[in-house]
């Protein structure tokens, strides 16, 4: 099963959204399997997006991303990676669909409330940047067999 790394960046826990992104996942399907509220600390964030770090907004990112509380996830489904994307919508919330958590809920680039991996390989580093092993649980949910043939 495929799982991925999702944050409710810093907007997002200070508008008080984090229920609100949390139950669109969850209402979609995708398997909670790790949580925690955090603070990103500089090293962190220059981990994290580290992809990045030639870009003119590489700054302003790990200023934003350490400025106050996230709250990392590690969630799970057939396609984790590719659910989370759709949910969340384009990294530009204005031109991302209505339905998303960005198009709904959001309306600028430098704060897009949440943060989904790009890639199953992605997700292996950046999850492993977030959580270890242990903090990440195997247990199976009643409805499992009302959410998939
Ligand atoms: P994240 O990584 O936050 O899930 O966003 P995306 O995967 O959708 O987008 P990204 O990696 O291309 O960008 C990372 C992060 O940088 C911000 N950003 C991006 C920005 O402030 N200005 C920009 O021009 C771009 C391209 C938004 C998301």
């Amino acid at each position: 099963m495929e799982c991925t790394l999702v944050l409710v960046k810093p907007d997002g826990v200070q508008r008080g959204l984090i229920g609100e992104i949390i139950s669109r996942l969850e209402r979609r399907g995708l398997k909670l399997v790790g949580m925690k509220l955090m603070k990103v600390d500089d090293a962190l964030a220059r981990q994290h997006y580290g992809e990045h770090v030639d870009r003119p907004f590489f700054a302003g990112l790990v200023d934003f991303i350490t400025s106050s509380p996230v709250v990392a996830m590690a969630w799970e489904a057939e396609n984790a990676v590719e659910a989370v994307r759709s949910t969340m919508g384009q990294t530009n919330p204005t031109t991302s669909p209505p339905g998303t958590i960005r198009g709904d809920l959001a309306l600028d680039i430098g704060r897009n409330l949440v943060h989904g991996s790009d890639s199953p390989e992605s997700a292996q580093r950046e999850l492993a940047l977030f959580f270890t092993a242990a903090e990440l649980v195997d247990y199976t949910r009643a409805n499992d067999g009302w959410m998939k043939e």
